[in-house]
């Protein structure tokens, strides 16, 4: 389907550092190594309901891994799924009184909007499950061939025990697995299974559920599967980085590695996995089915200055857990403020070195709240006239914060 604009991205002086990043597999922060292409996976949403701040800040981590990458020297080929088709679609759609393709194709343009509006750079590939269901079926088919899978009334499962690295992805144990894969769409309890965490590849046709006609039957693809078959499609396996939400480490990455590894032999299906702490309003996870939530798109209809959002998001770690509040939309637009002021200086301090600790500090895991820090110290030295006055700082500032954070001033 369409992906979003893409903002332009001016080229800064010199080039950035190698990413270092927090690499959920193997627990520890790693140098990634792509070749001249880095290739990057990143759950996309289900479009059953606006993006809300948590959506919102998943996406901006991995918008700042490809600048960053990109500030290094490399291209990035960069893909995103939407599960433009899934229960909850289904549920939500049916709750309305209306077609379900409509509801998706509403919120999807709704997310590409604030996701231009946000300056967070489009995939190259934006693919949903509906567009996919062939090559999702011949994953499926594949699987099947490689002895992985068992039937069910007519849905396909994949046995768990045909995954000999299972847990590779999460490091779970197998009663915190049973706990996730209950609260996260799994079926533990189903009658039948031979294995509780066995899981859902194919689901047969339903009365009354939309179905496809396709090599494994008819029917329509379960969850995790349609990551493996869209990311294998588009990147091939061992690609560099396989992102999302820390929600999405067990079962969606664990269970989508086990299906790769099970059709291309010993490979793994990523390099490296990074996720994303969960953002929160009022005390619980912002999330759709809780309704708590702050849509980007009511910031943007409030009037709010895009940017502002984008900076009020910043300051946060990747990894850890934070809560939205108006207080942060507040300190990021003075922020903004005085960012925008110091830029439009005819001149200010010597930028070259602001611009060495800036990307020393993004490739550093992502570390925004030192960047954010490097930017503000240099912005009060240029307000406060001292220094020496460099009449080309302010425009490589500006080029710093929009190339490196996004963010245009
Ligand atoms: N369509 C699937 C992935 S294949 C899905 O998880 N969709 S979603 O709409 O629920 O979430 C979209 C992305 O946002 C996922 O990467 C998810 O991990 C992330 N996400 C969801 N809620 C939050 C939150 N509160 N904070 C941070 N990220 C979140
Ligand atoms: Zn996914």
């Amino acid at each position: 389907m369409r992906s979003w604009s893409a903002p332009d991205i001016v080229r800064l002086p010199g080039s950035g550092n190698p990413l270092r990043i927090h690499d959920t597999a193997t627990t520890t922060l790693r140098t990634t190594t792509p070749g001249p292409t880095a290739r990057m996976y990143v759950c996309g949403i289900t479009p059953y309901d606006a993006a809300h701040l948590g959506h919102a800040f998943t996406y901006l981590t991995f918008d700042l891994v490809t600048r960053v990458w990109r500030d290094a020297g490399h291209d990035v080929d960069y893909v995103q799924n939407t599960t433009d088709i899934d229960d909850p679609l289904l549920e939500r759609a049916q709750a309305n009184g209306e077609d379900w393709r409509a509801l998706a194709e509403r919120e999807i343009q709704v997310f590409r909007d604030d996701m231009a509006a946000l300056r967070i750079l489009p995939p190259r590939a934006f693919v949903g499950v509906v567009e996919s269901i062939d090559l999702i079926a011949e994953l499926v088919a594949k699987i099947r061939e490689a002895g992985a899978t068992y039937e069910l009334d007519g849905d396909i499962y994949f046995a768990v025990e045909s995954a000999p690295r299972f847990g590779e992805v999460s490091g779970l144990d197998r009663a915190e697995m049973l706990r996730l894969f209950a609260e996260r769409g799994g079926d533990p309890k189903r009658e039948g299974k031979k294995d509780a965490l066995d899981w859902l590849l194919w689901r047969a046709e339903r009365p009354g559920e939309p179905a496809w006609d396709s090599p494994v039957g008819r029917g329509r693809p379960g969850w995790h599967v349609e990551c493996s078959a869209i990311s294998l499609n588009e990147l091939g396996a061992g690609f560099d980085l396989n992102g999302g939400g820390n929600d999405l480490i067990f079962p969606h990455h664990e269970m989508g590695a086990a299906e790769t590894r099970c059709v291309t032999g010993t490979g793994p299906h990523a390099q490296n996995y990074m996720h994303v702490g969960m953002v929160g309003l009022d005390g619980e996870k912002m999330s759709k089915s809780l309704g708590n939530l702050v849509f980007v798109s009511g910031l943007r209809e409030r009037g709010v200055d895009p940017m502002a959002v984008r900076l009020a998001m910043l300051p946060h770690h990747y990894r850890d857990a934070w809560e939205w509040s108006d207080a942060l939309l507040t300190a990021a637009t003075e922020r903004l403020e005085r960012w925008r002021a110091a830029v439009s200086l005819a001149a200010g301090p010597d930028a070259a070195p602001l611009l060495q600790r800036v990307r020393a500090a993004l490739a550093d895991d992502l570390d925004t709240a030192t960047a954010l820090g490097e930017i503000d110290a240099w912005a009060a030295a240029a307000l406060a006239g001292g220094g020496d006055e460099d009449t080309a700082a302010p425009a490589l500032v500006a080029d710093i914060a929009d190339a490196l954070l996004g963010v245009r001033l």
